[in-house]
């Protein structure tokens, strides 16, 4: 028998059911992610209806880089603006270890016990972490994160500070639509991150340890002087009394800072997130302080403030990136580089004359559109 015979006696018998040349699931699954984005308007109304997964896909567009999706994130984020603004926005910092998720974890589930819906949003541009310690936030937010009422986003991944904050600032009004009218904004005490939170919260939160002087917690103190309130972690068993000395030193330090715009003098207090001590009287300060700044028109102010910076921040972003960008900037740049680093001629008249160039290019560019 020849080979073609052979094939035919396979596929052509009668009453044998043959199996579909292409699996169809496949087909389906293939066709599913081929499928369009929803429309702006369907995204928009879900996310007003709390629907977490358009929330988690808008998310993801915001902090997508591919134009068409930015694109979309945008036209979301106008829609969104207007059912933005009423939640307390608390920014949280502290050095690794200080217990910031266990911290996150008790007073998120206080809260949402006490039927308040929290989104907890972070900001870590550094590289280092990978998504396997964000996995391990989420086991120690283990109780949290499944709770219906809380929406817990990991940090946008890796990039320029400037820009994972921005996709973060932006991420908290959409939050804010979906009805979350609490909001944590975590972010590794380390130094740089926390003016990028500190400029798009209400409230912002210290976290220290006892017993390691500021130096070795890494504190700058510029960071301690943008604290509303400084919470002294694990004051329980053996560290309380450790915990009380810590409180009466970094009271101490928060009376030698000038007072601030807000009219606030800030606080520090001792809690446990093991035995919930100091928890409750951390949220009843948080709350005072929103009933001060509320009423003496500062957490207006500060908000109107803050949106101005995201603009000239948005804008030195774009000027950067479309410049660094520029292929004949980029083809350039190394040779310039040469020459200030040769130190032959001042640093200064490279970088005027690249910037001409830029400068010059758009000129013209805009010039003939017109
Ligand atoms: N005794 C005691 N230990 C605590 C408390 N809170 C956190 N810890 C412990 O401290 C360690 C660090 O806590 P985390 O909540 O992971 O700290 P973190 O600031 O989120 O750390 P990074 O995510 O690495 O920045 C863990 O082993 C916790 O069990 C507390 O209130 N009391
Ligand atoms: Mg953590």
């Amino acid at each position: 028998m020849g080979e073609q015979e052979n094939k035919r006696l396979l596929t052509v018998v009668s009453g044998v059911s043959q199996p579909p040349l292409i699996n169809e699931e496949s087909v389906r699954r293939y066709k599913e992610k081929q499928k369009k984005l929803p429309a702006v308007e369907e995204f928009t109304e879900g996310i007003r209806k709390g629907n977490r997964t358009l929330l988690s896909q808008a998310i993801t567009l915001i902090e997508s880089s591919l134009p068409a999706h930015t694109e979309v994130a945008q036209q979301i984020l106008e829609k969104c603006i207007p059912y933005s603004g009423n939640s307390i926005r608390i920014g949280i910092t502290g050095v690794p270890g200080v217990g910031k998720s266990s911290f996150i974890e008790t007073l998120g589930l206080k809260l949402v016990r006490n039927h308040h819906k929290l989104a907890v949003l972070a900001i870590d541009p550094s590289s280092e972490r990978s998504r396997g310690s964000i996995l391990g936030d989420k086991t120690r937010m283990e109780e949290l994160s499944s709770h219906a009422d809380a929406f817990i986003r990991p940090s946008p991944s890796a990039g320029s500070l400037g820009g994972v904050a921005r996709k973060t600032r932006e991420t908290i009004i959409l939050c804010e639509a979906a009805g979350y009218d609490t909001l944590f904004v975590e972010t590794v005490g380390v130094g740089q991150s926390e003016t990028a939170v500190h400029s798009m919260v209400d409230f912002f939160l210290l976290l220290m340890l006892a017993g390691a002087g500021d130096e070795l917690q890494g504190i700058k103190r510029g960071i301690m002087e943008m604290a509303d309130a400084i919470a002294i972690t694990k004051a329980d068993g053996e560290n309380i009394a450790r915990a009380d000395r810590a409180k009466a030193e970094f009271s101490n330090a928060l009376h030698l800072f000038p007072p601030s715009e807000s009219g606030w003098i800030p606080r520090v207090i001792t809690c446990s997130s093991r035995t919930g001590n100091g928890i409750n009287e951390l949220w009843e300060l948080i709350l005072e302080y929103m009933g001060q700044v509320k009423s003496n028109g500062f957490f207006e102010k500060n908000r109107r403030d803050q949106s101005c910076y995201w603009m000239y921040e948005t804008i030195n972003q774009s000027l950067r990136d479309s410049f660094y960008h520029d292929r004949r900037i980029q083809r350039f740049l190394q040779h310039y580089e040469k020459l200030a680093i040769e130190g032959e001629i001042s640093p200064f008249a490279p970088a005027k004359a690249l910037l001409e160039k830029y400068f010059k290019r758009r000129y013209i560019k805009l010039y003939y559109k017109r």
